[in-house]
């Protein structure tokens, strides 16, 4: 069992904590344009923005801080320095528009904000007063950078509980309204000490890259808990494609990357050209991996991609599984720290082999700010996802979908991820998302959006080819009754397939 001490500022561990252990003058964070500071560059900036917070804005303990902007070195040095001053820190997806911001202002009941400057419109847009607001930026007379440059450096952390709240992260899954989810200081700590400690196995020469913002706590744990956790480095990227990503592994001697499924399955096709040497661990999450991509990825670059599944109720990754540990096309086992079981609509565990709803207990857990939904989402205890899974006898989950997800047409239940996890099993098809449609004879029939490779037509014959691939492949009658071809799937900022929208364009 994991022991905290009852007062601990999670941002002093992940600074002073890190540089008594490994040393200050260690790579903290890389940036894109080939920067490189170190943890007591880090450190002293960071206290400079706190004492910003402090003395400027007025925050005193407690008070919630947002923050907006791609990742960058002052993402990263803002939300550590908001901790240290015992604020809540309030993280928002850079993509989000005034309306949207309103209504985290709103939930969050956010006192101040710090901003990237060339995303401040929608954040004054959105209501916040422009005295509440300090923004950053390349220019070096920029707000923030004018005003820490005017502190001094010696800013004394607030002295947190390790039960008072750090972090605030929304999620508005794949269709819903968004729900924060409010996080402790020690919890942060968890977050590093289960999943990434034993499934990772990080240490202070490991360099970390990845995709998701850090207001997706994917990415923030990914990219900057565990990192800091161990004294290693971080390499900051504003929202890379799969491309710039990969490529950027040689630049920055990337060893530890975090993306999602999407990034995987894209960068197939350019695995020849990129120089990868560097990597030991590559984390997918955000959805399932389909086992035909972890084996495509495995067999052009000897890797073994870690797959796992987390929320951000309970923070980070919950079930997943390393090294030969992994069962492609399984998300895993519970974490080390965690307890993971299936239970049925009334909570009770099912029998091996029975598809039910994936249920988790461990050191972080669930807590909704002012939502009846948290009555839905723990029960006796046990966090329920909402993700559908079954455990076979070695006590590996099999994802079966969300249970939102479930198709019933002529009384069969359906899974559409494993129809879609079928269509990409067929040479021509990069993506798929399968829903269900209303049907007049069947109720509800299975429809695929299905992207092709280049160059394939996309015709007829091409959707009768698929719709008999998938029958040959798993039972005929979860076979795509409708095939429609587009360009692209819509996903959330997560990476997440938008089955709603899907579903209301049918
Ligand atoms: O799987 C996810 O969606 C997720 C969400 C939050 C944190 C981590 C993960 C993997």
């Amino acid at each position: 069992e994991l022991r905290y001490p009852d007062r601990v500022n999670c941002a002093v561990e992940l600074l002073d904590g890190t540089i008594m252990r490994v040393g200050g003058h260690r790579p903290c964070v890389r940036t894109d344009d080939g920067e490189v500071w170190s943890y007591n560059e880090v450190a002293d900036l960071v206290n400079r923005v706190a004492a910003v917070l402090v003395e400027d804005l007025h925050v005193v303990p407690g008070n919630r801080v947002l923050l907006r902007g791609p990742n960058t070195r002052w993402l990263l040095v803002c939300w550590l320095a908001a901790l240290r001053a015992g604020a809540v820190v309030v993280t928002t997806m850079p993509l989000l528009r005034a309306r949207e911001l309103r209504e985290c202002l709103d939930k969050a009941a956010v006192d101040v904000a710090l901003c990237d400057d060339r995303y401040l419109d929608e954040l004054r847009d959105a209501g916040l007063a422009a005295n509440r607001i300090v923004s950053w930026g390349a220019a070096a007379d920029a707000d923030l950078t004018r005003r820490a440059e005017s502190k001094a450096a010696g800013f004394v952390p607030v002295d947190t509980a390790a039960d008072d709240i750090a972090l605030i992260a929304f999620t508005s899954g794949t269709s819903g309204t968004p729900k924060a989810t409010a996080h402790f200081h020690r919890d942060v700590l968890a977050i590093a000490d289960t999943f990434s400690a034993h499934l990772l196995q990080p240490r202070a020469d490991d360099v970390f890259a990845g995709s998701p913002p850090l207001a997706f706590t994917f990415g923030l744990g990914g990219l900057l808990v565990f990192p800091m956790r161990v004294g290693a480095c971080t390499v900051m990227s504003e929202r890379p494609a799969p491309k710039d990503l990969f490529a950027s592994v040689a630049r920055h001697g990337v060893t530890i990357l975090f993306t999602a499924p999407t990034a995987y399955r894209a960068i197939l096709e350019h695995l020849g050209h990129l120089e990868l040497g560097s990597l030991r661990t590559c984390v997918s999450a955000g959805e399932a991996l389909p086992a035909v991509v972890w084996h495509a990825f495995h067999d052009a670059t000897g890797l073994r991609i870690v797959d796992g599944i987390g929320s951000t109720e309970m923070l980070h990754v919950f079930v997943s599984a390393a090294g030969d540990d992994i069962r492609p096309g399984s998300t895993g086992r519970a974490v080390p720290g965690f307890r993971a079981r299936v239970v049925d609509d009334s909570g009770r565990p099912v029998p091996t082999g029975v598809v039910g709803m994936l249920a988790v207990q461990g050191p972080t857990g669930c807590r909704y700010l002012d939502d009846e939904r948290q009555q839905r989402y723990v029960r006796d205890g046990w966090n329920l996802t909402g993700d559908r899974y079954l455990q076979d006898s070695d006590g590996y989950l099999w994802h079966q979908g969300r249970a939102d997800d479930l198709i019933v047409s002529s009384g069969y239940n359906i899974a559409g991820p494993e129809v879609e996890h079928t269509l990409v099993r067929h040479p021509d098809v990069v993506e798929s998302g399968v829903v269900g449609v209303p049907d007049e004879a069947r109720g509800t029939v299975v429809k695929a959006f299905v992207v092709l490779a280049a160059g394939v037509v996309a015709d007829d014959a091409k959707a009768r080819e698929l719709q008999e691939f998938v029958k040959s492949e798993i039972a005929p009658y979860k076979y795509p009754r409708l095939v429609e071809f587009v360009g692209s799937l819509p996903r959330t900022d997560n990476g997440k397939l938008r089955r709603a929208l899907l579903r209301e364009r049918s």
